[in-house]
């Protein structure tokens, strides 16, 4: 397209000293300082960087909506297949920074806000977070509809505004304390309502047969409606005139208030029903890898999924296209179980309001719907009281009821008399309904997250599936957008490999293999290295400022940012840390005084009373390293609250080592590791996730991997005997950083504090598996390997640097660019 391209020329061009810079610049100057005063009333002098940020965002919201609309219309032109990715969580972080540099219009905007006064950056700290999601199953969704973007792959996102985004975390004491995160509060710059588009979802009520013209006809009554209100958000590419769309519905009540009750004088019951349909889209659940079956849940599941099949039906109507022709031009992909509802919701559409039949319904689901599982811990999968189901949602029980029938005639044709296996693997077994079951049964495709998590799924957790329907199972190892990871969050680092290789890198990440040989030129990896440093800088004043401790930029930065979840282990970094500590206060002459500070961010799900403890434990350590004398001019703890993703973008330039120490087979992919290996840390990892891949890609010399493997782990639990409480009796090194949780060392006089931590390691928690993560089976393993990533830093900085580039260099894999183009390869075939 001729003229798309004319654009995409004309913003390239924008350099600073040429007339259209300038141009522009006026032209952007003219429309804050106008926005301001129309929106806000104010002369552009009187302005703060509130004001300003918004009008600048809807500067360059209006930029956007012009390219927004015509690809509209393009797509409404020539109709082809688009792909429906639903998803609980969207976690996008901020919008302004990233959409300028999809329009590459930083430079300028830079320059305009200079001259009124103000500075890009302060600006852009101001805006808060889409903190739409829990962690990596959130962040995965947000990079993804980036590379569809970066691809030109027609896409929407869909699921649900949340009024309060994930908890804002503050740190009282060493303890998390969770604050609200009214993040629409000051208004929302980047959607736009859609009430045009607005459904209506049915709740409860009960379901009458009856026979009309042949044919048996359910009808709902008495149900209660809840109206869903859509909101698009225009989703940018990197030079690119493409602009797919993420869309959030929000719940509303069908009646403003009951006038019966209010003219009785009872204005709280006058709106109860009001509260009770809004509550729906008004938090999201703050449990990562975690299921509870609330009903307030499935209210969100169905609520979401069901306005979303509906538009989607509506939208291929407009088309003028058969029903039959969906799975040509509709893909819907479900990300994790939570949108599994969507399956028998499109079931009963294509029944009750089209007409058409089981079979062919049944075939079209099959041909629509594709699957990924994000997790094989068992209190993540999802399993629903079917009772509950029949009450809220009558019409989709009777059809799961179905489906369920018909799976079991399959299942016994083909393992007769089985009759374990057939309840293992059925849609509802034991008054629940399986989501993962429903999805392995409709869906023409289930895909892992990593390579040894796909295997995990084909050998373990769905090898039955696995032994009937092999050809639906496919791997598709997680990315990470290199847009926002790479470009955006370390931009010296960007220009410094832009300037050895081109920026072709940023649209296409083959080309960043391009820089490998630049890790045998010293002069690189001196500018390499001085990058690193100059972040480092930065990220210190950041915890000077917002921690009140000095650390020192030239001492390693050893990071550990994820959720905290005892799989993941933050404990035994702590325990590392402890080791540091212990042997330098107790045998100082021949302890290793490597300077080094421990990064860690993360927060804990509300209710999740270890992983809250382990913050506190983290806190209390920090305290006393970082205190005492003897230490404290070589070990630094500091744990950064509230993590985020503005925050992450803050730290992942900065760090040298990344912690990826989940126990081996728990973690099914990560993608923080991928963030900090792009920016050139080093990875200290288990044979988990992808950090299996890292290792593939970078080779062994260049990572350091510890600990039990995978198979060793599953073999273990299969013994039902964990090793921990002997270890523990016979290790004194081991005991004695165990019995740091309760002899006082870091808790003062609150004694019994860390008794739980300690009770689950050497005891179980009543009768259960000891230490079920295996932190002492894996801990001598891992402080060796962390005193060699120590020795290296500290005796060969340049061999460090060396691999710190070659890590980079390697990272193209990891691109969401080249995990979208296999998913849409295998999977979706858009285009
Ligand atoms: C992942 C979740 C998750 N896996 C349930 N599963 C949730 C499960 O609110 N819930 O009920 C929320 C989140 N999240 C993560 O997905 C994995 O742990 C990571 O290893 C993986 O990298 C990420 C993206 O695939």
């Amino acid at each position: 397209d001729k003229t798309a391209k004319n654009v995409a020329e004309y913003h390239r061009q924008l350099k600073p000293g040429t007339p259209e810079f300038d141009m522009k610049k006026d032209f952007i100057k003219d429309e804050i300082t106008g926005k301001v005063k129309r929106y806000f009333g104010k002369t552009i002098a009187k302005a703060g960087d509130m004001e300003v940020y918004r009008a600048a965002a809807l500067t360059i919201r209006d930029e956007i909506m012009e390219k927004w609309v015509s690809y509209q219309e393009k797509c409404e032109r020539k109709p082809q297949k688009e792909l429906y990715y639903l998803s609980f969580e969207f976690l996008m972080g901020r919008a302004m920074g990233n959409n300028l540099m999809n329009i590459m219009e930083t430079e300028v905007y830079k320059s305009a806000l200079k001259e009124l006064g103000f500075s890009l950056e302060n600006i852009e700290e101001v805006e808060t977070d889409a903190g739409l999601g829990n962690g990596g199953l959130g962040r995965l969704a947000a990079c993804f509809l980036d590379s569809l973007t970066n691809l030109d792959l027609p896409a929407f996102g869909c699921g649900i505004r949340y009024e309060y985004g994930l908890f804002k975390q503050k740190i009282v004491d060493g303890y998390q304390i969770e604050m609200p995160d009214p993040w629409l509060q000051s208004g929302n710059v980047w959607d736009i309502a859609r009430p045009e588009d607005t459904k209506e979802v049915h709740f409860n009520g009960r379901i009458i047969e009856k026979w009309e013209d042949g044919h048996m006809k359910f009808e709902h009554v008495d149900y209660n409606t809840v109206i869903a209100e859509p909101y698009d958000m225009p989703i940018t590419g990197f030079d690119t005139d493409t602009v797919n769309t993420l869309r959030l519905w929000k719940a509303c009540s069908p009646e403003i208030m009951n006038m019966t009750e209010f003219n009785r004088g009872d204005y709280a019951k006058a709106n109860e029903n009001k509260d009770l349909a809004e509550v729906i889209s008004k938090v999201l659940y703050p449990e990562d890898n975690h299921y509870e079956g609330k009903l307030l849940r499935l209210k969100q599941q169905y609520f979401f999924v069901s306005a979303t099949i509906q538009w989607i039906i509506s939208k291929h109507k407009q088309k003028n296209l058969s029903m039959f022709d969906i799975p040509e031009y509709v893909q819907i992909h479900i990300n994790d179980t939570h949108p599994t509802i969507a399956i028998p919701e499109l079931m009963r559409l294509l029944m009750d309001e089209e007409g058409m039949s089981w079979d062919d319904a049944w075939s079209i689901v099959g041909r629509t719907f594709a699957y990924t599982n994000h997790t094989i811990l068992c209190e993540a999968l999802e399993k629903w009281p079917m009772d509950m189901v029949d009450s809220l949602l009558p019409r989709l029980g009777q059809i799961i009821h179905e489906i369920d029938r018909r799976q079991r005639i399959a299942l016994n044709e083909r393992f007769p008399g089985d009759t374990g296996k057939i309840e293992y693997m059925a849609v509802i077994s034991r008054g629940q309904v399986s989501m993962a079951n429903l999805c392995l049964t409709a869906c023409h495709s289930v895909n892992g997250v990593a390579a040894l998590h796909t295997e995990i799924l084909k050998k373990e957790t769905f090898k039955d599936y696995y032994s009937i329907y092999p050809y639906k199972f496919k791997n598709m190892t997680n990315g990470v957008t290199f847009r926002r990871w790479l470009y955006k969050a370390n931009p010296e680092l960007s220009s410094l490999i832009c300037e050895a290789i081109g920026d072709g890198w940023v649209k296409d990440y083959t080309q960043l293999e391009n820089l490998l040989p630049f890790a045998d030129d010293k002069a690189f990896r001196d500018k390499f290295a001085k990058i690193k440093l100059n972040n480092k800088e930065k990220l210190a004043k950041y915890i000077l400022d917002h921690n009140g401790i000095t650390v020192d930029p030239a001492s390693l930065f050893d990071v550990q940012i994820k959720r905290l979840h005892e799989y993941k282990r933050q404990l035994l970094k702590a325990f590392h840390i402890i080791y540091r500590y212990k042997s330098i206060t107790e045998t100082p002459e021949n302890a290793n005084k490597m300077p080094e500070t421990f990064i860690f961010a993360a927060k804990a799900a509300p209710g999740y009373h270890m992983a809250k403890l382990i913050i506190k434990f983290i806190n209390n350590i920090a305290k006393v390293v970082n205190n005492d004398p003897m230490t404290k001019d070589i070990l630094k703890v500091v744990f950064i609250e509230n993590y985020s993703v503005s925050i992450a973008e803050k730290i992942v330039a900065a760090a040298n080592l990344s912690e990826q120490i989940s126990t081996a087979s728990k973690e099914a992919s990560g993608t923080g590791n991928m963030k900090l290996m792009l920016n050139g840390a080093l990875t200290i990892g288990t044979m988990d996730g992808a950090n299996v891949e890292i290792r593939e890609q970078v080779g062994d010399d260049n990572i350091f991997i510890f600990g039990m493997q995978s198979d060793e782990v599953l073999g273990l639990y299969s013994t039902n005997r964990s090793p921990s409480p002997e270890l523990y009796a016979t290790n004194m090194g081991i005991k004695s950083i165990v019995d740091t949780l309760i002899d006082g060392t870091f808790s003062g006089d609150e004694h019994n504090l860390f008794y739980d931590i300690y009770r689950s390691l050497v005891q179980g928690n009543n009768g259960s598996f000891a230490d079920p993560y295996l932190l002492l089976p894996d801990f001598e393993s891992y402080v060796h390997t962390c005193q060699q990533a120590n020795s290296l830093y500290k005796d060969n900085q340049d061999e460090w640097n060396r691999k710190a580039v070659i890590n980079t260099a390697k990272a193209g894999f990891f691109s969401s660019d080249r995990t979208i183009e296999s998913y849409n390869k295998e999977i979706w075939h858009l285009r």
